[in-house]
């Protein structure tokens, strides 16, 4: 029999710097490289795996995508997150904070928008413990409670790498059907703070552009030549992030449209300072 063809979209989800783009280098290129860009918003990255389960045989294509770290980025991880059918969630096992992070914040935002979906937990940079049962009871806390599959994995050695993304993979292929479609997460008012309205104004602009894959490289683009510190936005630069799109937009909009954007999303950075 030929192998079945599979495609699935998958989530790598976790705090900031937990290694999440390294684990999906190191799985997919099979390298660790000290230069890293901040992940803005969300990258897609595929990878293709043979599965053999239950005398089938798989070609699974996986779309990963790596979903920008930053917490409070609800309108960008909203879009992102739709359409997926597996998550990893990844916590660093040095940091305390990211693995309360995984129950407290990325598990519920995950099922507010997707449902319950297969998934796994990561402890990643298991390299820099002196010893791995110190960690080792709390991720079993974590997998147990997530009734996920759990590894301790190093993105800088390799350990666990490649059996983290199987079992997902093999999860996602298992499931008996798609997730259970969850209605929006409304958001109501104006943006409260600085992180909310560059959330906003990245959806705006993705939507204007018609979509994630299409405006997020622009952002991207945008957002580190205004000079933006996702992590601490400040008005200035959001003020210069604000008129860089909109010379964008200027290459393919209508003047009066281009001008109705830029006014809503500096009345937004007004309503937030
Ligand atoms: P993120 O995508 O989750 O934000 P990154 O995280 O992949 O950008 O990694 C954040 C930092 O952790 C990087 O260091 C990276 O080299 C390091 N890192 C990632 N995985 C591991 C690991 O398994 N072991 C060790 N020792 N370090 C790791 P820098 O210094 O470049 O910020
Ligand atoms: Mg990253």
């Amino acid at each position: 029999m030929p192998p079945e063809r599979v495609k699935r979209k998958i989530l790598l989800l976790g705090d900031g710097a937990v290694g999440k783009t390294s684990l999906i280098r190191r799985f997919v290129v099979d390298k660790f490289s000290d230069d890293y860009v901040t992940t803005i918003g969300a990258k897609v990255t595929k990878k293709d795996l043979r599965l053999e389960l239950g005398g089938r045989t798989i070609d699974l294509t996986l779309m990963i995508w790596d979903v920008l770290g930053q917490k409070g980025f609800t309108g960008i991880q909203d879009s992102a997150f739709g359409g997926a059918r597996g998550v990893l969630f990844v916590y660093d096992v040095t940091r305390e904070e990211t693995w309360r992070s995984i129950q407290e914040y990325w598990t519920p935002r995950v099922e507010a928008v997707v449902g319950s979906i297969p998934r796994v937990v990561v402890g990643n940079k298991v390299d820099l413990v002196p010893a791995v049962a110190d960690v080792e009871g709390r991720h079993l806390v974590l997998s147990e409670s997530l009734t996920a599959d759990g590894f301790l994995s190093s993105a800088k050695t390799g350990e666990n790498v490649e059996a983290a993304f199987l079992a997902i993979g093999e999860r996602v292929v298992a499931a008996p059907e798609g997730p259970k479609p969850v209605s929006g997460v409304r958001r109501e008012g104006g943006p409260q703070t600085l992180i909310e309205v560059a959330d906003r104004i990245m959806s705006d602009f993705c939507t204007v552009m018609g979509g994630l894959d299409v405006g997020m490289p622009i952002v991207r683009q945008q957002f580190s030549r205004a000079g933006v510190d996702l992590n601490a936005p400040d008005s200035k630069r959001l003020e210069m992030a604000i008129e860089c799109l909109a010379e964008v937009e200027k290459g393919f909009r209508d003047e009066e449209e281009v001008r109705e954007s830029r006014e809503r999303r500096m009345q937004w950075l007004a309503q937030a300072t």
